[in-house]
């Protein structure tokens, strides 16, 4: 058994042809760690009897204790075959959908990938999700079908049902890769077709697309997972045993005398033996014939189970064992427990970690081996062209591809996470064994001490004997200077280019570097803050739970670097020339959800908690900590799992303090709907009944400056009538919100495509991609907008903008007759602007983005709205564009800018209209603001204040506008997969029903008796679910949560009942809980907010209660 030798991996790393990147990908649970202990075992690391007990790589006390996987880890690994050597960087990573971020880190900086399906389980959800960052990250997928046992052991099928049932099985995995291949070959054809289309010649000969063609004409046989194509293996990773098809082909070879290559192509499938021809033929379940996959190997497995672990027959096991040519150890013969015997015999027979690493070694690519495809995602950020990146950046891709490990080729190496260690398992702080060499000298020097102290004890007493212990002075005391226990970050890296070393200056760039203004003299200085340089610290070796000092590190190679902690927050981009671009960054499949407020229990120990806080944002790649508006420290977890782990970590490791949590907070959004036809006993309303809802908070709104029209258009004048705004809210069809809610990145493109064409600058960059994309989206809002009804036609093209943030789900949309604003699709088009904007513009649309920023029910984001200005005027400005501050003129431009800040600053800020103003009248004292104010200041105005009063004008009228209609807010709501038994389903039906969740499917799984559920549930009632559902079914059904959408709750926040009916179901203080008032208040409690609750609701009540008793 070869062990590991740190001399001959770093040898190994020279070479990169021979090297393979891997990480292994799974859904929770289905043994990719126990995987990952076999294929360490074989290398010596850990002993292959403690392999699947142990999880090495589950190094944390946590995951141990909780028995999953909660970051990515590496670790190198030495494979020969054929007398070639391999090293294998093998990284495994969680399959909780919680830490799915630590799976995008290790993608990444891989090449390949084994997928682990549990075959009892099957496809299951993060299944889909792991193939799908595979696939996004262009890194080829092998399968491992693993847990064999469990269908002999568990369901008890015999090996014919094993068959068809790990047919079906590898058919679901082909399925999801089938339609992610679907997708793509549609979505690039779409592209080549408007490509073509571009060019002027296209249409001239007649040309017909054939829409079917591509689909049908590429072969993609190579893209499935198929036995015959030794891309899959089939494993008990517990039993420690794997194989593929060509350890059995070559096994029958001799005995049936039919060529392995043959047996290699039908030893699965439906292909049976015919023994009297002694030829292999089709049609085996046509003919009820046993296909060869179980007449000649899984009949085998069966009975070896059989024999073995059932029947406990030793002499069987003998025969099996003489008959195997095995070597069984005494201990392994004599041992009482069935299944360590099997294992033994299994895991020789048919060692899994030869067959998965074979597979990694012959099926998967090396760094050499990486697409240009990819390299050019990596290097393309923010939709930009390849082509648009400077000659000596393309280059680049030369050096990626050759993966050029000579010292001239510039260095390139990508950070994917910062992790952290503790100090004292450093390398150099560690006690290495001593060599026989120092042990000896070490023995010599306390000889000689020990000698002349006692030649200095004679001279000075004359007889004292020393005493016995004194002899020898213990070699810890010698060196007892121990090194104090510090945190130490590690950034898990890959060099993709170049040859990193010890001591060596390297730059780290920014997400927003960019190497075409490297080039460019004016630009280089605005550049040079995205870069910084630093020196390389120590290089590692990753060894799971070791780290090993290398003094350089060539291409092709996972490494971890040290000396970046005050460069680097979670990922990064590091090379030696300012040309490289920053790479794109990594695709995450999950959002941060849950947040908590966190304080010291001390409060003197507040810059500890600041500091902690800091640390574990570097130290994880998917918390995210805040500051928030109220002033309270804030952790943004990914789920209930993630925030138990973070909170462990801020209170042992990175602010070792007592910390006070607070209860979850929970997101929650605002909206309206079109007025509801029944009320809440399921009666009509009619018309007058509609009045009378709003009339009640038309009361609370009327104000002096404020008029609510009898369609709820909201009038407002700003102070000194200078400008008049008619602002109308309406809900948005649900496919509209559906689109922005899809596409908010290419959203956020599309603004700024506007604003800088609108501003003079074109952008040319943009890949056409990602103008292809625009266009359809464009398409799909006509489309939804059509489908609403006439009420939205036109509405398209007076798209003014989106908002909160410029790319949420609100809308808003101008009506004003006289000002004809080019809209948000402006940037698309190629015609040049003809319209001008008005003056305050911006304005407006801050105002507009304070509002859906924070809405009033609790000044939650706001979502699904539609904003319609129908009105608005200014005062002394007749025509809709005005001259003196309009964009083009020259002072104008001044204006615009200066309000652009402001209001740029202010719309990032804390929502408060006062501030605002304050702002922009302190800031009257810069430069370009005072050369307006002399133009102001003639007509007698003050531009900065009134841009804030029409901000808060337009942000009122807006508010105002929602609360005129039917208000509801809307909870964030969970997807719950859970697998469950029969016996328990009851059980969990009603702890789902408690938390008000609502089942959506129910399936039995084929031939077992374990039902598939897909339920959701809200957010706010999904704490403590998990274990609740564990504890009540004893562990047999353990769910899944995955954030899903935003659903309405039911009922109207301010809803007392009104109508006769009302009033005698609910009583006249509708005593029974109001679950949209019961959120609202909550959130509105925390934030500080006026809540109308009373303390004592029924005082009589409670004491004649007391009296009787
Ligand atoms: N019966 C059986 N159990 C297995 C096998 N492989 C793993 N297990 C068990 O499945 C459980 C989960 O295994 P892990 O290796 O921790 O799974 P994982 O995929 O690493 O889980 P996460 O990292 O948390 O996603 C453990 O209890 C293993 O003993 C197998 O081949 N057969
Ligand atoms: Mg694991």
């Amino acid at each position: 058994m070869p062990t590991w030798d740190s001399e001959k991996l770093a040898q190994l790393q020279q070479q990169s042809g021979n090297i393979r990147n891997i990480c292994i990908l799974a859904h929770v649970d289905h043994g990719k760690t126990t995987l990952a202990d076999a294929l360490i075992a074989s290398n010596g690391i850990i002993s292959s009897r403690m392999a699947g007990k142990l999880r090495y790589m589950d190094s944390r006390e946590d995951e141990q204790l909780r028995g999953i996987t909660m970051k990515s880890s590496a670790i190198s690994l030495y494979y020969k075959e054929n007398e070639k050597e391999h090293l294998i960087n093998l990284i495994d990573s969680p399959g909780h959908v919680d830490f799915s971020t630590e799976v995008s880190t290790a993608v990444r900086l891989c090449d390949g990938a084994v997928v682990v399906v549990d075959v009892v389980e099957g496809v299951c959800p993060q299944t889909q999700v792991v193939l799908r960052q595979a696939w996004l990250e262009d890194i080829k997928p092998v399968l491992v079908l693993n847990k064999i046992d469990r269908l002999v052991l568990e369901l008890k099928l015999t090996p014919l049902e094993a068959y068809l049932h790990l047919q079906q099985i590898l058919e679901q995995v082909n399925a999801v890769t089938g339609n992610l291949y679907v997708s793509h070959v549609l979505e690039r054809e779409a592209n080549e077709r408007t490509e073509t289309s571009s060019t002027p010649t296209a249409h001239a000969d007649g040309q017909v697309y054939d829409w079917s063609t591509e689909l049908n004409d590429i072969d993609d046989s190579n893209l499935y997972f198929s036995p015959d194509q030794g891309n899959v293996i089939f494993a008990s990773a517990y039993d420690g045993w794997g194989f593929s098809l060509d350890h059995f082909a070559e096994m029958y070879t001799n005995k049936l005398g039919i060529s392995s290559k043959v047996l290699k192509k039908t030893l699965w499938g439906d292909f049976y033996l015919n023994s009297k021809l002694k030829r292999i033929q089709k049609g085996a379940q046509a003919k009820g014939k046993r296909p060869l996959f179980v007449q000649f190997i899984l009949e085998n497995m069966w009975s070896v189970y059989e024999d073995i672990y059932f029947r406990r027959d030793k002499e069987k096991m003998e025969k099996i064992v003489k008959f195997l040519g095995l070597k069984i150890s005494a201990r392994d013969t004599r041992h009482n427990d069935s299944r360590v015997q099997l294992q033994a015999v299994m895991g020789q027979w048919l060692p899994l970690s030869k067959a998965v690493l074979s597979m990694v070694a012959n099926e998967l690519p090396s760094p050499l081996d990486v697409s240009e495809q990819r390299i050019e995602k990596l290097m393309c950020t923010g939709g930009r062209r390849f082509d648009s990146l400077p000659a000596e950046s393309q280059k680049l891709k030369n050096d990626f591809k050759q993966s050029c490990c000579n010292s001239d080729a510039p260095v390139i190496v990508y950070i994917s996470k910062m992790f952290v260690v503790s100090s004292d398992s450093l390398p150099k702080n560690k006690q290495r064994p001593l060599t026989s060499e120092e042990i000896q000298e070490r023995r010599e020097s306390a000889r000689q001490r020990h000698a002349e102290r006692m030649a200095r004890a004679e001279t000075e007493n004359g007889n004292t004997q020393p005493s016995k212990t004194e002899d020898i002075v213990p070699c810890e005391e010698v060196n007892s200077e121990e090194p104090e226990e510090k945190d130490v970050f590690v950034a898990f890296a890959r060099v993709f280019s170049g040859i990193i070393k010890k001591g060596q200056e390297l730059l780290v760039l920014g997400p927003k570097h960019d190497p075409r203004k490297v080039m460019d003299e004016t630009l280089a200085t605005e550049n040079e803050k995205y870069i910084s340089r630093f020196k390389v610290g120590e290089l590692y070796l990753l060894m799971g739970r070791e780290l090993e000092a290398m003094d350089e590190v060539p291409a092709g190679n996972v490494l971890g670097i040290s000396g970046l902690e005050e460069h680097v927050l979670k990922s990064a981009t590091v090379s030696s020339t300012p040309m490289c671009p920053a790479f794109t960054s990594m695709p995450f499949a999950a959002a941060p959800i849950v947040r908590v407020a966190v304080e010291p229990t001390h409060p003197a120990e507040m810059h500890l908690l600041v500091q902690g806080l800091k640390l574990l944002n570097q130290a994880d790649p998917c918390v995210e900590t805040l500051v928030q508006e109220t002033g309270e420290h804030v952790i943004i977890a990914a789920g209930e799992v993630h925030l138990e782990r973070c909170l462990d970590d801020l209170k042992k490791r990175f602010a070792k303090i007592k910390i006070n949590v607070s209860p979850p907070i929970i997101p929650f959004r605002e909206t309206i709907i079109n007025p509801p036809k029944i009320d809440m006993v399921n009666e009509v309303i009619d018309d007058v009944n509609q009045i009378q809802i709003q009339t009640r908070l038309l009361d609370d709104l009327q104000e002096e400056s404020l008029e609510i029209l009898k369609d709820g258009t909201v009038k407002i004048t700003t102070p000194m009538s200078f400008c008049t705004l008619a602002v109308k809210a309406l809900p948005l069809p649900e496919r509209i919100t559906e689109l922005l809610e899809e596409n908010t990145e290419l959203i956020r493109i599309l603004e700024q495509l506007s604003t800088s064409k609108l501003a003079g600058k074109v952008d040319k960059n943009l890949n056409l991609e990602t103008l292809e994309k625009l266009k359809e989206l464009k398409l799909k809002f006509e489309a939804g907008f059509k489908e609403a009804g006439k009420r939205w036609r036109g509405c398209i093209d007076q798209i003014w903008s989106f908002g909160p943030k410029q790319c949420g789900p609100n809308i808003l949309i101008n009506k004003v007759s006289n000002y004809q604003r080019p809209s948000v699709w402006f940037g698309l088009d190629s015609s040049d602007n003809t319209e001008k904007l008005r003056d305050f513009d911006n304005s407006i649309i801050n105002g507009f983005q304070l509002a859906t920023l924070a809405g009033p029910l609790c000044e939650e984001p706001m979502m699904g709205l539609c904003f319609i200005v129908s009105e608005w005027t200014v005062e002394g400005s007749t025509t809709p564009a005005t001259s003196q501050f309009s964009s083009k003129d020259s002072q104008g431009t001044d204006v615009n800018f200066k309000s652009d800040c402001i209001e740029n600053k202010t719309s990032n800020e804390v929502p408060k209209s006062g501030t605002i103003l304050k702002n922009e009248e302190n800031e009257a004292t810069s430069p370009i603001e005072g050369s307006i104010l002399c133009t102001l200041q003639d007509s007698g105005l003050n531009y900065g204040r009134l841009s804030g009063q029409i901000i808060s004008a337009m942000k009122d009228a807006c508010r105002t506008a929602y609360q005129v209609k039917p208000q509801r807010l809307m909870a964030a709501m969970y997807t719950c997969n859970i697998q469950a038994t029969a016996e328990v389903l009851g059980r969990m039906y009603g702890v789902l029903s408690k938390r008000n969740g609502r089942v959506l499917k129910e399936e039995m799984r084929e031939g077992s008796a374990v039902f598939d559920i897909t339920a959701v549930l809200p957010v706010a009632e999904s704490f403590g679910f998990a274990e609740e559902i564990r504890k009540k079914t004893s562990g047999q059904a353990s769910p899944q949560l995955f954030f899903s959408n935003w659903e309405v709750v039911r009922g109207d926040p301010f809803w007392v009942p009104s109508t006769e009916e009302e009033l005698l179901h609910f009583g006249e203080k509708a005593d029974s809980d109001n679950q949209a008032r019961v959120y609202m208040n909550s959130v509105r409690k925390r934030k500080g907010l006026y809540v109308e609750e009373k303390i004592v609701e029924h005082a009589e009540k409670q004491r004649t209660l007391t009296r009787n008793k």
